[in-house]
């Protein structure tokens, strides 16, 4: 099925385009003008001008075309030894990717409306031998786990996270902020605009997570569509801090306390997940980040500004394609380096966002860190690209980190073949 050509959807009203800049949805973006006149094409074109040719470095399973979430995760629902794919309500039973609902859900039309499923997480989360299914929802809306019924037939049963915190930012982070090896929730509270945590249940039997606050109240990055947060050791003091794109707040080894104190920082455009690494070599961690709605993919480089304070000097690693609205680090080639993940969120805002309809790439980055860091840049694959999350697990037991994603192209497997 060909999708239609970009240029065949420049004559869309400008009351459309006026709408989208000025939803709450929407966001600033200083690269959009530039965008536009890249716009012109053609739809195979991509704004870089380079060619895009898939590698063969990963054997993609196509598992369903339907639009049902742009959250992925795996885990073992049915605990027949082999991982399965959850996409919002549905899960995919390994081997032959069979469909089940966990609840009543409905397939999603990709040009006109958002899914009920954002971010997805497979954990057990009462701990009683059963992985679980967790869902983050609409931006502002409250979390949710779906409890696994153990093979019995019916509706899996929803426990809300949290007391109904609602989660904001647009890319919560699954982390183990804690340290207690259970994975948990960085994000914004919606209603305190505080950099909260929410906390997975640590004892068998336990089913209610907990919100903990890291900042204080009414600090950047913790709006409902705010774009961008991470989490690592900015300052190298041990503590891992927490980044936005305004800044980052100063982390300490208390994870209670709602104290850390926000320094204000240029870490660029609005963004999805955002990485700490040291990509340069120099001892210094900066952080790599992906726009979310427009153009770029880039490295913020850790400086000492002129009032000697902590700040970023932003690079470009690529601009092959907008709307990157999730990103994750996994070692796909297996030297001891994490890689960068990401991909096109194919329609992120129905078609709205300039180059919607250009190549939906899925691509991974290759570092060399040094002082003129390498990234080299591999296209996975060009009709598919990345939801809100990408999932990266070994599938096949082969020993290397396959790619999973879901988006308004459905839900797609990457087996990893790459050889080093
Ligand atoms: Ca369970
Ligand atoms: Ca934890
Ligand atoms: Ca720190
Ligand atoms: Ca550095």
């Amino acid at each position: 099925m060909t999708k239609p050509a970009f240029n065949g959807r420049l004559g869309l009203s400008a009351l459309l385009l006026f709408g989208w800049m000025t939803s709450g949805y929407g966001q600033e973006k200083p690269l959009f003008r530039m965008r536009q006149q890249m716009a012109t094409t053609p739809a195979t074109a991509n704004p870089s001008g380079k060619p895009v040719v898939p590698s063969n470095d990963f054997k993609k399973t196509k598992l369903t075309g339907d639009f049902i979430s742009e959250g992925v995760a795996v885990a073992d629902l049915n605990r027949d030894g082999k991982l399965d794919i959850i996409a919002g309500y549905y899960w995919f039973e390994a081997p032959h990717w069979t469909r089940h609902e966990m609840a009543p859900s409905r397939l999603f039309d990709p040009r006109k409306e958002y899914s009920n499923s954002f971010l997805n997480l497979g954990m057990d989360v009462n701990q009683d031998g059963w992985d679980d299914v967790v869902i983050v929802d609409f931006p502002g809306k409250p979390g949710f786990w779906f409890e696994n019924p153990k093979n019995k037939p019916g509706v899996w049963k929803r426990h809300v996270l949290a007391d109904s915190v609602g989660i904001a930012n647009e890319s919560p982070g699954f982390i183990d902020i804690d340290g207690d090896g259970r994975l948990d929730i960085l994000c914004g509270d919606k209603d305190k605009k505080q950099i909260v945590w929410l906390k997975s249940p640590s004892k068998p039997g336990e089913t209610e997570w907990q919100r903990f606050a890291l900042s204080a109240e009414k600090v950047p990055g913790t709006e409902i569509f705010s774009h961008g947060i991470g989490y690592g050791d900015v300052d190298k003091d041990g503590f891992n801090d927490v980044v936005v794109r305004e800044g980052w707040f100063k982390g300490t080894a208390d994870k209670k306390a709602g104290n850390w104190v926000f320094q204000p920082a240029n870490l660029g455009e609005p963004c999805s997940h955002m990485q700490v690494l040291d990509v340069n070599g120099d001892g210094k961690n900066d952080v790599v980040s992906a726009s979310a709605h427009a153009l770029g993919i880039w490295w913020h480089e850790q400086i000492t500004d002129e009032t000697g304070k902590i700040n970023f000097k932003t690079h470009l690693m690529s601009n092959i394609t907008a709307q990157t609205h999730s990103s994750l680090m996994a070692d796909l080639n297996g030297d001891g380096r994490k890689d960068y993940i990401t991909g096109k969120r194919f329609l992120a805002h129905h078609g709205r966002d300039p180059g919607d309809s250009d190549p939906a790439l899925l691509l991974w980055y290759e570092f060399t860190p040094g002082k003129e860091p390498y990234f080299k840049e591999h296209v996975i694959d060009n009709d598919s690209g990345a939801g809100l999350n990408i999932t990266v697990q070994d599938m096949n037991g082969d020993k290397k980190p396959d790619i999973i994603i879901a988006n308004k192209n459905g839900v797609f497997l990457f087996e990893n073949k790459v050889t080093n």
